[in-house]
C-alpha cells in the first residue's frame, strides 16, 4: 500500500461541542498523521462550491447552509492507504448505520450533522486538498 493524502472537514456540529481534539485523536490513533490543519468559517459560496458535485440531490440547500453556519476545520492527513483509512474511521454517513468506534457512531447527530467530511477517491482528495490548501501548507 503506498502513502497517500486526504482531505478531512471537521464539520459545525462537531467544532460547536468542542469535539475537534476527540475527532484528531482518532486519526491519530489509526496512523493518520496531520500535515495541514485550519480553522476557518466558509462562505455559502465556498461551500457550494466545495459540494458542487451534490447540486442535484434534495439536500444540497441544507448542506452547504450547514457548512457556512459555524467554523469547521479543515486538514490534509497522511497515511498508508489514508483516503480508505479515513473511511473506515469516520463511518457510514448515517450514524446509525455506523459501526461501533468510528467518528459517526460516536459524535455525529444525524445523516447532515455527520461531524466530519472524507475524500471518497484519490481524484477527490486531490481537488479537495488543493481547494484548502496550497502545497507550501502541507508538511509531512
Ligand atoms: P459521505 O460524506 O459519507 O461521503 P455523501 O457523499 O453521500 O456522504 O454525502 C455528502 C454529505 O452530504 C454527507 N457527509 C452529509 O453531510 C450530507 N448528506 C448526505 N445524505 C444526506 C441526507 N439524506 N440529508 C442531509 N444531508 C445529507
Amino acid at each position: 500500500m503506498t502513502t497517500e493524502r486526504t482531505l478531512s472537514i471537521i464539520k459545525p456540529d462537531a467544532t460547536r461541542r468542542n469535539l475537534t481534539g476527540k475527532i484528531v485523536a482518532k486519526f491519530e490513533d489509526a496512523g493518520l498523521r496531520v500535515v495541514a490543519s485550519k480553522r476557518i468559517h466558509l462562505s455559502a459560496a465556498q461551500a457550494g462550491e466545495f459540494y458542487a458535485e451534490h447540486k442535484e440531490r434534495g439536500f444540497y440547500g441544507e448542506l452547504v447552509a450547514f457548512m457556512a453556519s459555524e467554523p469547521v476545520v479543515v486538514q490534509g492527513l497522511e497515511g498508508e492507504g489514508a483516503i480508505a483509512k479515513n473511511r473506515a474511521v469516520l463511518g457510514a454517513t448515517d450514524p446509525a448505520a455506523a459501526a461501533a468506534g468510528t467518528i459517526r457512531k460516536d459524535f455525529a447527530l444525524s445523516k447532515g450533522e455527520n461531524s466530519v467530511h472524507g475524500s471518497d477517491s484519490p481524484a477527490s482528495a486531490a481537488r479537495e486538498i488543493s481547494f484548502f490548501f496550497s502545497g507550501l501548507e502541507l508538511v509531512g
